[in-house]
């Protein structure tokens, strides 16, 4: 049985979700929406650290030194990005080395779409547009959570996805009108490649997802994972027309009635199987983000010994 007081707590945090109030980390606030939070905000930071790792895997292979400079300045923003996650996250009351742990043990979820590999160099380009094209789409309304450190945190981020899709949309097109029939079969071949894992990238059906009632009804998710595929999937389509590329599906095409475009189904079975752990690069990415840690070691007793030293040197 809850006190009358918790009640009235409860009663005072529905009112201010429902006036669209935003909620900060030292309003009190249920349990369960700590939890949703911290799961939500800490998989998205684990997305961005993991989500390095594909495109870092061509820096040392950029094929001017014009790409190498974009390639290099984004993963480094992927890389920030996680940081302003993991300290939006810790608002919640868990720690960083706690979330780090979670990751590096197998226990917390990160997006399912790094754990594909990047074949070729047409690939840094297609998650560029394509990948960073869905997480903006999913991104921009969580600029609107009700959490306000999210939300905050969400602004920057946001505007850097945008510069992202765009170097990745302008690689493309560079390849596929100024490039040779092999460069434009190589970015045919990563589209067809990326297209599939990058629609389940917005979660499950609405049907089959668990978390959403609850999240709409917070304000933590403003926008359906259906809805936002299909945005995504409006948007994507004419962009391919620009760039002369089609996407790997026979059922996709123009519905008048719906005003939107049809596509055909999702193969969910292979989206459990990447979030289970099972996808062609899982191992591969839990073992490299476990050694950067384990290599780190090293920094990390340095900067504990130096602040040790500091502590004991008499105040000037
Ligand atoms: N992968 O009930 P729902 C980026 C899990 S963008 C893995 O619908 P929810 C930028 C879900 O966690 C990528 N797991 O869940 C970048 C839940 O399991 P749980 C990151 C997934 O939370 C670009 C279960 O399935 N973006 O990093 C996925 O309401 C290029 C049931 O699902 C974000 O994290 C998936 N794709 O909705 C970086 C955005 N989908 O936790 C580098 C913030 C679902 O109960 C390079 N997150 N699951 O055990 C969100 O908007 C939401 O969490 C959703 C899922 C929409 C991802």
């Amino acid at each position: 049985l809850r006190s009358a007081e918790e009640l009235q707590l409860q009663e005072r945090f529905d009112a201010r979700i429902d006036a669209g109030d935003f909620i900060e980390a030292k309003d009190w606030m249920p349990e369960h929406y700590r939890k949703t939070l911290l799961r939500q905000i800490s998989q998205h930071a684990h997305s961005e650290i993991v989500g390095m790792l594909p495109e870092g895997n061509w820096i040392t292979r950029a094929p001017t030194l014009k790409r190498k400079a974009i390639l290099l300045a984004k993963v480094q923003d992927e890389g920030g990005h996680g940081l302003y996650l993991y300290a939006a996250a810790e608002t919640l009351g868990t720690s960083r080395d706690q979330m780090v742990d979670a990751l590096h043990t197998g226990k917390a979820k990160y997006s399912s779409i790094f754990n594909y590999p990047t074949l070729s160099w047409a690939d840094v380009g297609v998650i560029g547009w394509l990948v960073d094209g869905a997480a903006i789409m999913n991104q921009v309304p969580i600029c609107r959570c009700s959490y306000a450190p999210y939300a905050r945190a969400m602004v920057r981020i946001c505007r850097e996805e945008s510069f992202h899709q765009r170097q990745g949309f302008d690689s493309l097109l560079t390849m596929m009108k100024q490039g040779t029939q092999a460069q434009r079969d190589m970015v045919q071949d990563a589209v067809n490649r990326w297209w599939w894992p990058t629609l389940m990238m917005f979660g499950p059906p609405d049907d089959q997802s668990p978390n959403s009632a609850q999240s709409m009804r917070w304000g933590i998710k403003r926008i359906s994972n259906d809805d936002l595929r299909q945005k995504f999937v409006d948007a994507s389509q004419e962009q391919a027309a620009v760039l002369g590329v089609s996407f790997p599906d026979p059922e996709l095409r123009w519905n008048a009635e719906r005003q939107h475009y049809d596509f055909g189904a999702i193969d969910w079975s292979e989206f459990w199987r990447v979030v289970g752990g099972d996808g062609p690069c899982n191992r591969e990415r839990l073992t490299a983000r476990v050694k950067a840690w384990d290599d780190g070691a090293w920094v990390r007793e340095a900067a504990l010994a130096h602040a040790e030293k500091q502590a004991q040197m008499p105040r000037k």
